[in-house]
């Protein structure tokens, strides 16, 4: 069994309901137990052009720990198979979705394909990402970026909001 991180976003079609659905989704996978799901965020988009933010709804966001028998290209299809019963169309790069599910982390697996790239290559600088993921797994350290807890000095947190359970 495999340590592995999942990053849950929604920005469309009621995204609260939309990310505690997909938590139920994600202990559904076969050969995968859910360990601890983080708090859901309220956060500003991130990565838009300036012009564009107005029309970009806030996330919500959240990180799942699982354990997982699954290889992660397998992991990886069956996060998509939940995007894609949720509704999840792409229109244009980065378009509002009403779910996206990122693989994260998957051990200590370092990998470079067209396909998924381990660990998620920005997650180390998005406050989206590692407060919610700090909340699970305080102590974790990221093969190429150090300590969780140094790593959220050194980005900006701002705009990231956890929402009361
Ligand atoms: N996802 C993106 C781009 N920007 N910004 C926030 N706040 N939350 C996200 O999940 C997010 C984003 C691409 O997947
Ligand atoms: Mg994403
Ligand atoms: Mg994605």
């Amino acid at each position: 069994m495999t340590l592995a991180y999942v990053a849950l976003g929604s920005n469309l079609e009621n995204p609260i309901q939309q990310v505690q659905h997909a938590m139920l989704s994600l202990a559904s996978i076969p050969r995968t137990q859910v360990l601890k799901t983080s708090s859901l965020y309220q956060t500003a988009p991130i990565g838009y052009a300036e012009d564009a933010l107005a029309l970009i709804p806030d996330f919500i966001n959240a990180v799942v720990a699982v354990e997982t028998a699954l290889e992660p290209v397998a992991l990886l299809a069956a996060l998509l198979a939940i995007e894609h019963s949720a509704g999840r169309q792409r229109p244009y790069p980065n378009a509002p979705r009403v779910l996206d599910c990122d693989l994260l982390i998957y051990g200590n697996i370092e990998l470079n394909s067209t396909q998924l790239t381990l660990p998620h290559p920005r997650m180390h600088e998005r406050g989206f990402v590692l407060l919610p993921l700090f909340e699970i797994a305080p102590h974790l350290s990221l093969a190429k970026h150090g300590k969780i807890a140094l790593l959220m000095n050194e980005h900006l947190l701002t705009g990231v909001k956890k929402l009361n359970a």
